[in-house]
């Protein structure tokens, strides 16, 4: 978790303790926001699918506590639009003072976004973005360069490959997308697609999505390794996709890494996936901070003391090889 610690954060931030925080809409937060002065937030969170979204959770639950002055309204969509939709109507009806919302898509918030703009509900965007008609809809949006950091796989393959004197040789890829519309896998692809397309050399075999689930990548794996006998580049959007690919390859006597046939490319860089570069299995794993509670805490406190906060808050990041 150590190393999880955005390096954008305020460490002030980061001594707010784990308190008893507020559970899924069910107490009042009416009688607690009164005798308490606490900020009520209502925050939809995407589901539970990986690693990262495990710690991302945790670091939510951390930083909106009572003891940092907050009433925590926590909904998980399980995965599905609908239910992020239906959480952000029952945060207006219950007059929350921020909504926090990490969107499984980027298309689909205008009508609801507006209501919560009618309201007069400011809302945060974490981790995840939106594409909405007017920016109006939403105050920020903290997250990751998820462009940056396709685009930074993208030339570490390439400088690999040199390395290796095999800059010239034909590369043959395949990609485990993440959840699709989401903006960790269209800036993902966007970014690795950059590089991509200025090697002549490369060819993407195919690309499909494993949304962000060991069992499915696994699944999508094992028909890219029926289906293409000479994968030479595994690029995984995230590392329970890596896991999951790896778990193919095994199955399929194919091997992969930094001693084997198939390089494999992570990204997230969570402690499980960080011990899997160090034994070699992944070659190159690129960090997503899920720490990203006290940023939004940071914003929140701003926008209380009525201060200008900025449109975009990307988190710093790094990778690991
Ligand atoms: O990479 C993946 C998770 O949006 C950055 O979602 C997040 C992504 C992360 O399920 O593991």
């Amino acid at each position: 978790m150590i190393k999880w610690l955005c390096l954008a954060v305020c460490t002030a931030f980061l001594l707010s303790g784990c308190g008893r925080q507020g559970e899924d809409g069910q107490a009042s937060q009416d009688s607690a926001k009164e005798s308490d002065n606490l900020i009520v937030v209502g925050l939809s969170q995407v589901g539970s699918e990986s690693d990262w979204r495990l710690a991302n959770t945790r670091s939510y639950r951390e930083t909106f506590t009572e003891e940092n002055g907050y009433y925590l309204i926590f909904d998980d969509a399980q995965q599905k639009q609908e239910n992020q939709v239906k959480a952000i109507r029952d945060f207006i009806l219950q007059k929350v003072d921020y909504i926090v919302l990490d969107a499984i898509a980027e298309t689909g918030w205008d009508a609801v976004l507006a209501e919560a703009k009618q309201a007069g509900i400011p809302v945060i965007l974490s981790d995840r973005s939106v594409r909405v008609e007017d920016d109006s809809l939403y105050t920020s949006w903290i997250g990751s360069d998820f462009c940056r950091q396709g685009e930074r796989a993208g030339i570490w393959l390439r400088d690999y490959l040199e390395e290796k004197g095999r800059a010239e040789e034909p590369i043959n890829l395949v990609t485990l997308q993440g959840t699709l519309d989401s903006t960790a896998q269209l800036g993902r692809t966007e970014g690795f697609a950059k590089i991509l397309e200025k090697q002549d050399n490369w060819t993407m075999l195919e690309q499909r999505t494993g949304e962000f689930v060991q069992a499915k990548a696994r699944e999508v794996m094992e028909y890219f390794l029926e289906t293409y006998p000479d994968i030479d580049v595994v690029i995984c959007q995230n590392d329970n996709m890596a896991f999951g690919a790896i778990e193919a390859m095994k199955e399929q006597g194919k091997s992969y890494g930094k001693y084997g046939d198939i390089i494999v490319i992570s990204f997230d860089a969570a402690e499980a996936a960080l011990e899997a570069v160090r034994k070699g299995e992944i070659n190159a794993d690129f960090e997503c901070c899920p720490d990203l509670g006290p940023l939004v805490d940071e914003t929140i406190k701003k926008l209380e003391a009525g201060e200008e906060v900025e449109k975009i808050q990307y988190v710093e990041e790094t990778y690991y090889d």
